[in-house]
């Protein structure tokens, strides 16, 4: 008897910026082979240390809207002043293959992958354990790139705002300690790819072994 394969989920990862995602979406990577992270698209400046094609594509506003009019991204959005969006081709190829993929995508996109597939669809929203430490974090951070004390204001009134909207997701990860925080996205991951409707061929493969009646 051939083993049961499985449709590909897709496995959303929201925060505000400073909560400790990427730390975590990369622990997972790591330790998953058939897991593979969609790569985003993005109108903003690229950041020193930032590689095209592997943390993001960078593109121009006018490039962007091209691909968002020829229907080459799967959800856009503007964040910030910027514009985001989910290349749609190497998802449904991932899809195709039996991979899972993961998306640090923001409650826009969330939304708009909701509508497209919902069965498929997990969501996680990770949210830092306390005010101090969001802002301790996006303070170290802004050294790197010298922002200045209304940028990080600015940075802190966008955690706000996304985190308004941790309530539509399925899961929540309280990120005070990041290795229980891993641990915890890989629970949910585990037990997502156990959900009954995700498993294809299973009537026939009980009626197998139920002696084919
Ligand atoms: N809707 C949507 N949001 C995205 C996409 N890629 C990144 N984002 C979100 O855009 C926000 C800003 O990301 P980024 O510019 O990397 O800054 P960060 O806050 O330091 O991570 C984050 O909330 C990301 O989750 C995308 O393809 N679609
Ligand atoms: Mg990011």
């Amino acid at each position: 008897m051939k083993p049961l394969r499985r449709r590909g989920l897709m496995y959303v990862m929201s925060s505000p910026s400073g909560a400790g995602k990427t730390t975590i979406t990369r622990a997972l990577l790591k330790n998953n082979e058939d897991l593979t992270i969609s790569i985003s698209t993005t109108t903003r400046k690229r950041r020193a240390g930032e590689v095209h094609g592997q943390d993001y594509y960078f593109a121009t506003p006018d490039e962007f809207r091209d691909l968002v009019d020829n229907g080459e991204m799967l959800e856009h959005a503007k964040v910030f002043d910027n514009y985001y969006g989910t290349p749609r081709a190497p998802v449904e190829e991932a899809l195709a293959n039996g991979k899972d993929v993961i998306f640090d995508i923001d409650w826009q996109g969330t939304q708009q992958l909701a509508e497209l597939a919902r069965e498929d669809l997990v969501t996680v929203f990770i949210l830092p354990p306390a005010r101090a430490e969001l802002e301790k974090r996006l303070r170290a951070r802004s050294k790197d790139t010298l922002e200045s004390e209304t940028e990080i204001r600015g940075r802190m009134a966008k955690a706000s705002d996304e985190m308004s909207h941790y309530s539509e997701y399925d899961y929540v990860i309280i990120n005070n300690n990041v290795d229980e925080a891993i641990k915890k996205a890989q629970l949910i991951l585990d037990a997502e790819r156990l959900k009954r409707h995700r498993a294809m061929g299973l009537s026939d493969f009980v009626r197998g072994l139920k002696g084919g009646l």
